[in-house]
């Protein structure tokens, strides 16, 4: 989108059915972004395979258009990017646009902190409310010069020229997205970038930088590279994204005789969260044919329908699952007992307040959900039929658009079009799975 502005998409998803046969969901956001932003900068050309084809991911594209790097596509899901090497980039004539995108910006903050021109960059309403304090303040740090709005949020003003030094951050909360921006204003810096984060978060941006030729190092919870060196092209195979498939993960866990398979999944440890959570509720799910694709392991993924319990859901485990909360709060919902999280107030800075968001619609489909600072205490119980609101995040949409599978009357959501941020394609294929969903 050009701007903010949505259309209100409404989904109305009929209760029962089950999810059956065999589907690959598109490729994964994270390394979709990743794969724009380090193949700019590289020297030469970088071709890139299974691009998730999203709106979150061409903010990022159009972003390194606009700043001279010509990049080809995408056509099913390719791309080529010829890269302008690590000091290439031109200034953009105006500010760029990030749209729902928190990865993009905060990404790109720590990139362009390093470069030799000043750069501003805004988002949609969502985005521009959302706390970027956490990478502005370590990358001034750094030596950056990066103008926040007085509470921290967008829109980002970097003034270029600066100087990076490397430093070692410790991070206060668990965030690939501050690591990979302090990591990449790292490529930029004299010296040695270090971050030691609280527990493992994503890791695409170490790997990718690796696939790349750049040295990383890591040693327990600290990753560390050297500024001055080079990237060099590579060709990218992109995963489908575990998050997207979360919500057939529980969909079919949840519906009566399911039995679907997700195809070339990517299952990087620092991602797998919720196979781990769903299994100790007691699902079944088979990890088939494990491979390695360009340094990410990746497997297809069966899932049979499963009677899930309510669990104390492990804490180390929530950063490793922290975009699937939305969905698993409707396995909890579908559960035998209490499941409680904690330990997961990053889930209030997210694209909404998706406790919030969560709680709110899980009490208007009739089911007992506390919200409490850091999580939820949800007893399981009958989903009723009725109308939610998205609050315009993509993954609440479709987490409630699963929780049909298991109603006793018709679910309506509001406002799904940001379900285009990640998941184009949604409706027909979680329709052909078997879903009984329709958008006008
Ligand atoms: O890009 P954005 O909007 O921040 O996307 C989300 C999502 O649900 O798609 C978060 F709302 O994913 C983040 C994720 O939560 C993507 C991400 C990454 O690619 O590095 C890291 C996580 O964020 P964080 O704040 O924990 O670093």
């Amino acid at each position: 989108m050009a701007s903010g502005e949505q259309e209100d998409i409404t989904y109305t998803v009929q209760p029962g059915g089950s999810l059956n046969g065999r589907v690959r969901v598109p490729g994964d956001k994270s390394i979709s972004h990743r794969s724009i932003m380090l193949g700019a900068i590289a020297d030469g050309v970088t071709e890139v395979d299974g691009f998730l084809t999203a709106e979150d991911c061409l903010c990022t594209m159009e972003a390194f258009r606009a700043m001279g790097v010509s990049i080809d596509g995408p056509t099913n899901g390719r791309v080529v990017i010829r890269g302008v090497g690590l000091h290439g980039l031109k200034p953009p004539q105006k500010p760029l646009y990030l749209g729902n995108s928190g990865t993009s910006m905060r990404l790109l903050s720590g990139l362009l902190s390093g470069q030799a021109f000043n750069v501003e960059m805004t988002g949609d309403a969502s985005l521009s409310k959302r706390p970027m304090k956490r990478v502005a303040q370590p990358l001034r740090l750094m030596g950056a010069d990066i103008a926040t709005t007085e509470t921290g949020t967008p829109p980002l003003r970097i003034t270029g020229g600066r100087q990076i030094r490397g430093m070692h951050y410790k991070m206060p909360m668990a965030s690939a997205q501050v690591k990979s921006s302090l990591l990449l204003a790292g490529l930029y810096a004299k010296g040695k970038t270090c971050v030691t984060e609280p527990a493992p978060t994503r890791d695409h941006t170490e790997r990718m930088l690796q696939g790349f030729g750049y040295s990383v190092e890591r040693d327990g919870s600290t990753v560390c590279l050297n500024g001055g060196g080079a990237l060099r092209a590579t060709k990218i195979d992109v995963p489908a994204d575990i998050s997207s498939s979360a919500f057939f993960l529980v969909g079919a866990s949840i519906a009566p005789n399911s039995d679907l398979v997700l195809e070339h999944v990517g299952i990087n440890p620092t991602r797998i969260g919720v196979i781990n959570i769903l299994r100790a509720m007691g699902g079944d799910i088979t990890i088939q044919n494990e491979r390695t694709v360009g340094g990410e392991p990746v497997a297809d993924l069966r899932v049979r329908s499963a009677e899930l319990r309510g669990i104390d859901i492990p804490t180390d485990q929530v950063p490793l699952a922290i975009d699937e909360f939305p969905s698993l709060f409707i396995a909890a919902a579908c559960a035998k007992g209490t499941t409680v999280l904690t330990g997961a107030e990053e889930l209030r800075v997210k694209e909404s307040d998706r406790i919030q968001s969560m709680a709110d619609g899980l009490l208007k489909l009739g089911i007992d959900a506390r919200p409490t600072a850091d999580g939820m205490v949800i007893n399981g119980g009958t989903l009723t039929g009725g109308v939610v609101n998205s609050v315009g995040d993509h993954r609440i949409a479709m987490s409630f658009a699963m929780a049909a599978l298991r109603a006793s009357g018709p679910i309506t959501i509001h406002d799904c079009a940001n379900v285009n941020t990640s998941f184009p394609g949604f409706v027909d294929l979680s329709h052909r799975a078997g879903l009984r969903i329709t958008s006008p």
